[in-house]
């Protein structure tokens, strides 16, 4: 479901970029200018970060993490139903503002104050302000749910430092969500307060202050880039042990790097904010702490490439995709670095310098490692295989096409042209770095459709996938693909890293049990999430219309469903031993 989700949203993101790409093919184009230029823009990158690669991250933490650590579910199936339908009508409530009111919000996904004031933007912002909340406290609700699995669903044998590598970015990010929202809700309430109810938060002229936004608001955005690439560094790293055939380089110092990058990535935020006149100490401090997470970074891009050195590397389009990934990721790292230097970024800021650099992390990392997720769990959980030829198609036409975007706009940006702006002016120099972006986005575009053609293919070809069919090492590859509801039919027993490799190498072929084989008790399915969610989504457009009756008789809805499911008895249903798909060989 977040998949499904998570892939619609991104389609529609994509579709923005692509009309902001073609706007900005040639100089002086007028297709899309001005408001509707900045609306493009704004839901571009609020619906690509909040409701695309949020959710494809989720569900891949979803359906691998309780198959990684020998769980049969999350630790709390419920809170997970509703966190789905809360973050998916908060990206509805969002989208609605194309067609209500007065257009989509167009203060950029930071929204930053006095942009988002009422003095300076219309009902559209409304949207971005409720659509958020009640997506925000979804994806809280699923950090939370993460964390509780992490901690007490472990299979006996299992200790923390035995967690595959992809376990633990999972738990490291769910730390950080269920720290970062926080910071960005109070900040949506407090513009709630401002825009509903005449407050003044962020209005100088009563003696509020605008850089509070941009303080709370990157004190959740920055971590927020780290919820985003960690899980995409557990997945390289599996990935790349996988096929090296060779156990992760260095597993316990990626463990300590990846703490260490979640921890520091709580104590720069104020990188975002160099120009705002904080003063030189305050600049220097965070200019040094953001250079610092370059340490624990460099240690993984080593380990990974100590893990192919003398490991027996395959090449397919799983594996491709984590080693595109390594490069593609160290210029994004790098250009980072050069922002992180506090008066170099006087001249970046706000330039399309920016939008290259941010780009090569996001798309050229987190986007590779997505997809290297997703051609490799493919079969576990779905029980086809995607398509090779496809797939090489699918990654070579992303890598050129990606590059060929973003490669320029370091140029571009480093020649003054501005973000967030929407043409340039003919002979200044821009027009070829620009022309060249725009193909490049189509070069994407294709490779999107290949893969979609690729997902369609696969699901209508009949093919079985055996168990492992990749000869892996962790405990997802040892029951059938796809994962039965119930994952394991006998909890497992884990004895050393890997512990699928470890029974393999001990030739035991198999892995070995933690309890007899007994009736399995499941969750019973409910309704009650989704008319939660509806209730509070129902109140957001109360208060967007300002129509209190509306937004109160939503609140009250949800509470009123909150209480029955707290007072209504769930026993829940078993699963005989007789329907148990039991004993797989690996
Ligand atoms: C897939 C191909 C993509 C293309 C062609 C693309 C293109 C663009 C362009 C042209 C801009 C506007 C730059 C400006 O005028 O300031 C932009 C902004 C942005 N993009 Fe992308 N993008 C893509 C993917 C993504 C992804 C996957 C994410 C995040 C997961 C993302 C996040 C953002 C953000 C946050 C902004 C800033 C929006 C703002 O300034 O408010 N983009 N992108
Ligand atoms: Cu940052």
């Amino acid at each position: 479901m977040y998949l499904l989700a998570g892939g619609f949203f991104f389609l529609l993101g994509g579709l923005e970029a692509l009309l902001i790409r073609i706007q900005l093919m040639y100089p002086d184009l007028d297709i899309f200018v001005g408001g509707t230029f900045n609306q493009l823009l704004t839901m571009h990158g609020t619906t690509m970060i909040f409701f695309a690669a949020m959710p494809i991250i989720f569900a891949l933490l979803n359906a691998i993490v309780p198959l990684q650590i020998g769980a049969r579910d999350v630790a709390f199936p419920f809170i997970n139903a509703l966190g789905l339908w809360l973050f998916f009508l908060g990206g509805v409530i969002l989208n609605a503002s194309w067609f209500l009111g007065a257009g989509a919000p167009e203060a950029g996904w930071t929204a930053y104050a006095p942009l988002s004031t009422p003095a300076f933007s219309h009902m559209g912002v409304d949207f971005y302000v409720l659509g958020l909340q009640v997506a925000g406290i979804g994806t809280w609700l699923g950090g939370i749910n993460f964390l509780v699995t992490i901690i007490n669903m472990r299979a006996p044998g299992l200790t923390f430092m035995r967690l595959p590598m992809f376990t633990w970015t999972a738990f490291v990010t769910s730390a950080l969500v269920l720290f970062a929202f926080p910071a960005i809700t109070v900040n949506l309430i407090l513009l709630m307060f401002d825009r509903l109810f005449g407050g003044a938060f962020f209005n100088a002229d009563m003696g509020g202050n605008v850089v509070i936004w941009q303080h709370l608001f990157w004190i959740f955005g920055h971590p927020e880039v780290y919820i985003l690439i960690l899980p995409a560094f557990g997945i390289v790293s599996d990935v790349i042990s996988t096929f090296s055939k060779k156990r992760l380089f260095g597993h316990s110092a990626m463990v300590f790097a990846t703490v260490l990058i979640g921890f520091l990535g709580f104590m720069v935020w104020a990188h975002h904010m160099f120009t705002v006149g904080m003063g030189p100490i305050a600049n220097s401090l965070f200019a040094l702490a953001t250079m610092l997470i370059a340490v624990p970074t460099g240690i993984k891009i080593f380990n990974w490439l100590f893990t192919m050195w003398g490991g027996q590397v395959r090449i397919n389009t799983a594996s491709l995709w984590s080693i595109g990934f390594i490069p593609t990721f160290l210029i994004g790292g790098m250009t980072g670095v050069m922002l992180g230097v506090a008066p170099a970024d006087f001249q970046y800021q706000d330039t399309y310098f920016v939008i290259a650099h941010f780009h090569y992390t996001i798309v050229g990392g987190m986007v590779f490692g997505l997809f290297s997720g997703m051609y490799y769990w493919w079969p576990k959980m779905f029980g086809k295989m995607l398509n090779e030829k496809l797939g090489k198609w699918n990654f070579w036409t992303f890598f050129i096409g990606f590059n060929l975007t973003f490669f320029p706009q370091h140029f571009l940006g480093l020649m003054g042209m501005p973000r967030r702006v929407f043409t340039f002016l003919p002979n200044a120099g821009l027009e070829m770095g620009n022309f060249v972006s725009t193909i490049g986005a189509f070069g994407m575009t294709l490779s999107i459709l290949i893969f979609l053609l690729n997902i369609v293919i696969t699901n209508r070809s009949e093919q079985t996938v055996p168990a492992d069919p990749w000869d892996g090492r962790t405990l997802e590859w040892t029951i059938p693909s796809p994962a039965p509801e119930y994952n394991f039919a006998q909890t497992p027993l884990v004895r050393g890293l890997d512990a699928l490799w470890v029974e393999k190498m001990e030739g035991n072929g198999q892995i070995s049990y933690a309890e007899p084989l007994g009736r399995i008790h499941m969750p019973s399915p409910s309704v009650l999430p989704f008319l939660m969610a509806i209730g509070l989504t129902f109140a957001a457009f109360g208060f967007i219309y300002h129509t209190w009756f509306v937004a109160a008789t939503g609140l009250i809805f949800t509470f009123v469903l909150m209480s029955i499911r707290s007072v209504k008895d769930d026993p829940g249903y078993y699963i005989e031993v007789e329907d148990i798909d039991e004993g797989v060989k690996v």
